[in-house]
């Protein structure tokens, strides 16, 4: 039988060969084999320890091999590779080896754009004449299980006035750029902005989902593309033994591999060459909740352009021990040096190792002087192709087990290499110019990655990084470009929802194709505009214009490209009042509780405009 001569020539025998995986060669396929095989020479054969005889749960061992062959497939250099580099990995972490050993961290120099000079308006204005030549990526196969969410992230309203998801509002805001990079050259643009989803067996269905029910949110579903990363096989010892499941022996216990396999899976799909052959020249990465994204992104763009940064990174001043990475510049003792993220996790560590005793703190300015990482990348394409053809976009890994005790022995439950995709960099040349641009968090950052009760723990003056504080992020962010562009904002009440203290500005939110850049938000608000703290402000089309508006309570307008709607005088009503809502009352659907609010919409002006034409609204 050929597939027991194919195991035959194992030569291994005796203790190292299990006897129960032998019986059973006759259920196995020859491929089946040639994998056990491995399993074998990588010292697996516990996986087969309670196997039963053949002919019982056959299919099974059949399914477990379909498994093994996709963990194998899909990890570049195939399973065998993972297990070495998982070993070698297990060892240093046991050893307690500094991943940057020889290396001395310093605070690397980066673009630093103040919201609204002329500088920053310049930077827009380039990122916008860019965008027609980008493409997005969204890392969305994350679980999110700090934030405990049963849907999907994506899904969830960023703010709660629209009730635009996370989703909607990044493909509107890419929408919106794209009209507004072909605005600005006039016509001369291939019109559609590509966006890659990736997503993993966690989120894809719901995903597709969300888009299929929703018209793709106004894009064209040939412009969105998803591609599925894959989990890694879960590890139990230092010797890298593949875990099973608790309850089934015949399923290997899988996690998630990290946000670094998107650009193995960009690689693969051969869409770089196709944007490239298009005359595509920037990739664009982000991440699933932050609602004040793309109020960095053309500065960003513009940024990448100007200087010519092969590695864009978006970055904001960051609070010690702030769960985000700090953008560091390392020096090795051999001279080399780079510009890359370290992990929040590792600078503590790395910063006590390289002679500051008290590790990662804030500086004399309250902050720490490494600046935040907001995950937030911008790569040139050129360069980026070049790259991944030599490194086929393996990233370089890290494993993190939870040991039960100080002898490093055992794990307090199974562990998996990781990856992340700020990684990149890491196998670049000295040449690549590598930079970052940094910006006010109110501006760029508002994550929402936290449940309550782990919010409410969060060191006083650190951000919350909940859904409470990512929307409130939202109105901060709104009402601060509106005073900015003239406009009279009242300012904010403290209040405390889900035990988070925060600002609560005037509820106001505008679609993207209202205004994408500050040059534009300026050109729609005219004359002495007043709104006043407990006012709720939504506007929908993009030729609305604000002239001479004094609104206290709350305003909704909508209007259809080509209806253009001067909104005037004063509107004053009862508006909607801000409840709250505890976290643990299940009477309230999820993704209203988690934030701890909501709003009793009393009595507001609504007005939609359907046709094209002048109109005022002047109540
Ligand atoms: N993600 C995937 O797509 N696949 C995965 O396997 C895992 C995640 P988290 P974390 O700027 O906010 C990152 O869990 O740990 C997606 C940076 O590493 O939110 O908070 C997932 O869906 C850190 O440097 O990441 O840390 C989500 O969209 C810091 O900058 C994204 O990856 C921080 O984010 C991030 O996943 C930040």
């Amino acid at each position: 039988m050929a597939a027991a001569e194919s195991l035959a020539k194992l030569s291994i025998d005796g203790d190292g060969f299990p006897e129960n995986l032998r019986k059973n060669l006759s259920v196995l396929s020859p491929q089946q084999v040639e994998l056990a095989k491995m399993l074998i020479e990588m010292e697996q054969s516990h996986l087969f320890k309670q196997w039963p005889e053949p002919g019982v749960e056959d299919d099974e061992k059949c399914a477990f091999f379909d498994q093994i062959e996709r963990l194998n497939s899909s990890y570049p250099g195939g399973l065998a590779s993972y297990i070495r580099t998982a070993r070698e990995l297990l060892a240093d972490s046991k050893a307690g080896k500094n991943p940057f050993d020889g290396f001395t961290p310093s605070v690397p120099s980066g673009e630093v754009l103040t919201f609204g000079d002329d500088n920053f308006v310049q930077y827009e204005e380039a990122g916008v004449r860019e965008a027609r030549k980008a493409a997005f990526v969204l890392v969305a196969g994350g679980l999110g299980e700090r934030l405990g969410y049963n849907g999907i992230k994506v899904a969830l309203p960023s703010e709660s006035v629209a009730g635009t998801c996370f989703l909607q509002y990044y493909i509107e805001s890419i929408l919106a750029l794209q009209d507004a990079s072909c605005r600005l050259v006039q016509g001369n643009c291939p019109a559609e902005i590509p966006l890659v989803i990736m997503t993993s067996d966690d989120t894809h269905s719901r995903t597709v989902d969300l888009l299929e029910s929703n018209a793709y949110f106004g894009m064209k579903p040939t412009q969105v593309k998803l591609l599925k990363q894959e989990k890694v096989a879960c590890l139990i010892d230092n010797d890298a033994h593949l875990a099973l499941e608790p309850n089934n022996q015949y399923r290997i216990q899988t996690k998630p591999h990290g946000h670094g396999d998107v650009h193995s899976l960009l690689y693969s799909s051969g869409l770089l060459s196709k944007w490239h052959d298009a005359g595509l020249r920037w990739v664009l990465f982000f991440q699933d909740t932050n609602g004040l994204l793309f109020k960095g992104i053309p500065a960003s763009l513009g940024v990448s352009a100007t200087k010519g940064y092969h590695v864009n990174s978006l970055a904001v001043p960051r609070k010690a021990k702030e769960a985000i990475g700090g953008i560091t510049r390392l020096t090795h003792k051999d001279g080399r040096t780079m510009v890359i993220n370290v992990e929040y996790n590792q600078l503590d560590p790395l910063l006590r190792a390289t002679g500051h005793p008290d590790g990662d703190v804030n500086s004399e300015t309250g902050y720490s002087p490494f600046p935040g990482n907001i995950n937030q990348l911008i790569f040139e394409l050129g360069p980026y192709m070049e790259e991944l053809t030599r490194t086929k976009g393996s990233i370089k890994e890290f494993v993190n087990p939870k040991y039960k005790d100080s002898s490093k022995t055992a794990f307090k439950s199974s562990t998996r290499l990781e990856c992340m995709m700020q990684d990149y960099p890491k196998t670049l040349p000295p040449s690549a110019r590598v930079g970052f641009t940094a910006m006010d968090a109110w501006l760029a950052y508002a994550p929402v990655k936290n449940n309550p009760e782990d919010a409410a723990k969060v060191p006083k003056g650190n951000p919350y990084h909940s859904a409470t504080s990512g929307e409130m992020a939202i109105y901060r962010a709104n009402s601060l470009i509106l005073r900015k562009a003239g406009v009279k904002v009242g300012d904010p009440v403290l209040d405390t929802f889900n035990e988070q203290e925060v600002e609560v500005w005037p509820r106001i939110v505008w679609k993207p194709r209202w205004a994408i850049t500050f040059a534009e938000v300026k050109s729609k608000v005219r004359g002495n505009n007043t709104v006043t703290d407990r006012s709720t402000l939504a506007i929908k089309g993009r030729d609305i214009f604000l002239e001479d508006l004094s609104l206290d309570g709350a305003l909704l307008v909508d209007a259809v490209d080509g209806a253009e709607v001067k909104v005037s005088g004063s509107v004053r009503n009862k508006g909607w009042v801000v409840e709250k809502v505890n976290h643990k009352d299940t009477s309230v659907p999820e993704e209203v509780r988690i934030r701890g609010f909501k709003f009793n919409k009393i009595e507001q002006l609504e007005k939609s405009f359907g046709e094209a034409g002048k109109f005022e609204l002047k109540p």
